[in-house]
């Protein structure tokens, strides 16, 4: 609200630096206490897109913060709101999307004491943030927001959050105010001596693999990868947030790992005697896993110093901007290597997947067969966006990579629910992209409301279900155990009726034969389905794999 002195509120200060940031939309749920907030945003450039669900709000600014680099943000009122937000922003903090959440709270006189609504919001978010505070003065707008901002878009990029109570939301900001510049920020390039030291480490093994991480796409690394990799003949391996760091069909890809128990060894890497870990984060696939002895020879090339892990003891830290430190390190290295070692175990890989893909005959609705069916439905940049459980880890192992962000996956939280509210931000983000999202039945119905947001926001994703009538997972690691399921197995409404009660369209897959023709339709429709596909899980080499 602008005042006779020509000062504004705290909230519509607020604002403004938001435009300042660049940010276009924001998601959430409005409620009493930041009344000032939602007007200001009336007369802003940033539109409102209300969510049904605060936890919805927060997994889109997170998608959209993965997609972009630049932080999503998402808002809600104090209390219930903020508690609602909490898993997406745990999400966007361990997934190392960059996020701004933005809570009310009670008036500053109140805070302090028992009362309606009242919990401590900062408290309750620092370990899921990598920074929070309370707007406590409105001369501190500025500077909160900027580093809000600055934090949750900085290396490793995450969460952080804004408290603005009610009371502070309405004072006057001096007229002078403005909001802070923002600045471009860059990892710094890495050092001569470590360069050095992994070069020599790398030209002197007899088998280097690189193992690949989400850095490297976030970082813009891939290309730079991929050239690394096919002209020195170094076989890459990655993880389920590393697809799209090296096209499949680059000879020198061996696929992903990490989605079932000791594929590292059909890659190959318990006989690769250097690892070279690229963007590589521990969330994304515990060391432990390939290094049980904490034994391996290791070269750390990433935007920030490792995590310290027993089973990860780098011999040298190649630190500072990724893309930059392949390309020295391509041309300090020279020479491309034998690659018969490579070659051998991509054709293994490849061998394999093909053996699973055949077994089962053609009758069944396969999920491995519909991943794998996927990559040639999907044009190579249209997105997919995963949910978490069986599904996921079908999704990890089949579905073949070309580029860079066409596929989302959380795997650091790993959180049901995702996909849907998530495949909404992407549209948004880029509304001539077609966008698939693929859950669980599980999952589904965690997010389900969000198809009236699809629709109203007229963002057509197709929302594939692979429907099995369980968590299915779960299912699976209990049967394992124990021989029996506990808690596991549930009913499902007709989702094509489900679909068609949102005023949205409804599929039903019954048969591979059908797979292409309906998602082909579903794609090129103006407006958002869902696909149901009734599935069962028989084989399943996934069990002890942690989705
Ligand atoms: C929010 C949340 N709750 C619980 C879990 C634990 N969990 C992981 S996978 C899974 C089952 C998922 O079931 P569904 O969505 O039907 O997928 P399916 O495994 O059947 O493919 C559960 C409960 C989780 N990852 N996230
Ligand atoms: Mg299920």
């Amino acid at each position: 609200m602008i005042r006779p002195s020509g000062a504004v509120n705290a909230a519509a200060f607020l604002v403004s630096c938001l435009e300042n940031e660049g940010v276009r939309v924001a998601f959430g749920i409005p409620g009493e206490e930041n009344l000032e907030l939602m007007d200001a945003l009336h007369d802003s450039s940033i539109r409102f897109i209300l969510t049904r669900h605060e936890e919805s709000a927060a997994f889109m600014a997170d998608v959209q913060g993965r997609l972009t680099g630049r932080a999503g943000v998402c808002l809600a009122t104090l209390g219930p709101g903020a508690t609602n937000l909490v898993t997406g922003i745990a999400d966007a903090f361990l997934d190392r999307a960059p996020l701004v959440a933005i809570t009310a709270q009670a008036n500053l006189s109140k805070v302090h004491r028992e009362a309606h609504q009242i919990v401590d919001i900062l408290r309750m978010l620092a370990p899921v943030t990598k920074w929070n505070a309370r707007v406590e003065a409105a001369d501190t707008v500025s500077e909160i927001v900027r580093k809000a901002f600055k934090l949750a878009e900085a290396e490793k990029p995450g969460a952080t959050h804004i408290e603005l109570p009610e009371d502070v939301a309405g004072e006057e900001t001096p007229a002078d105010q403005k909001p802070l510049p923002r600045e471009a920020i860059r990892s710094p390039s890495p050092d001569r001596a470590s360069l050095e030291k992994a070069a020599a480490l790398i030209r002197h093994a007899n088998h280097p693999i690189v193992l690949a991480g989400n850095g490297v796409i976030r970082n813009g690394a891939s290309e730079a990868l991929t050239k690394f990799a096919e002209d020195l003949q170094i076989p890459v391996v990655h993880t389920f947030m590393g697809k799209g760091t090296i096209p499949w069909t680059s000879p020198m890809s061996l696929l992903t790992i990490g989605v079932v128990p000791r594929d590292y060894e059909l890659a190959g890497l318990h006989e690769s005697d250097l690892i070279v870990c690229v963007g590589f984060d521990f969330v994304e696939y515990d060391p432990r896993s390939w290094n049980p002895q904490g034994d391996r020879r290791i070269v750390h090339v990433d935007s920030l110093p490792a995590e310290i892990s027993r089973h990860y003891v780098p011999a040298v830290e190649v630190v500072g901007e990724i893309r930059e430190s392949l390309e020295v390190l391509r041309t300090r290295i020279g020479a491309p290597r034998e690659s018969a070692w490579a070659h051998r175990n991509r054709e293994r890989i490849l061998q394999q997947l093909a053996a699973e893909l055949a077994a089962g005959g053609e009758k069944v609705l396969k999920p491995q067969r519909i991943m794998s069916d996927l990559r040639d439905i999907l044009a190579p940049d249209d997105l997919l966006i995963s949910d978490v459980g069986a599904h996921k880890l079908v999704l990890g192992r089949f579905f073949r990579t070309l580029k860079p962000n066409t596929v989302v996956i959380s795997n650091g939280l790993s959180t049901m629910g995702i996909a849907v509210p998530g495949g909404i931000a992407a549209k948004l983000v880029d509304p001539s992209r077609r966008v698939m999202t693929l859950s669980g039945d599980g999952g589904f119905l965690m997010s389900l409301h969000e198809l009236e947001t699809a629709k109203r926001e007229g963002t057509a994703t197709v929302n594939v279900v692979l429907r099995d009538g369980a968590l299915g997972s779960i299912r699976w690691k209990q049967m394992a155990k124990f021989g029996r399921t506990t808690g596991t197995d549930f009913g499902n409404p007709d989702l094509v009726a489900v679909a068609h009660a949102f005023g949205i369209r409804g599929f039903r897959v019954e048969r591979h034969s059908e797979l292409a023709s309906v998602l082909e339709e579903a794609l090129e429709s103006k407006v958002p389905s869902v696909v149901d596909i009734p599935v069962e899980y028989r084989d399943n080499p996934f069990v002890t794999s942690r989705t």
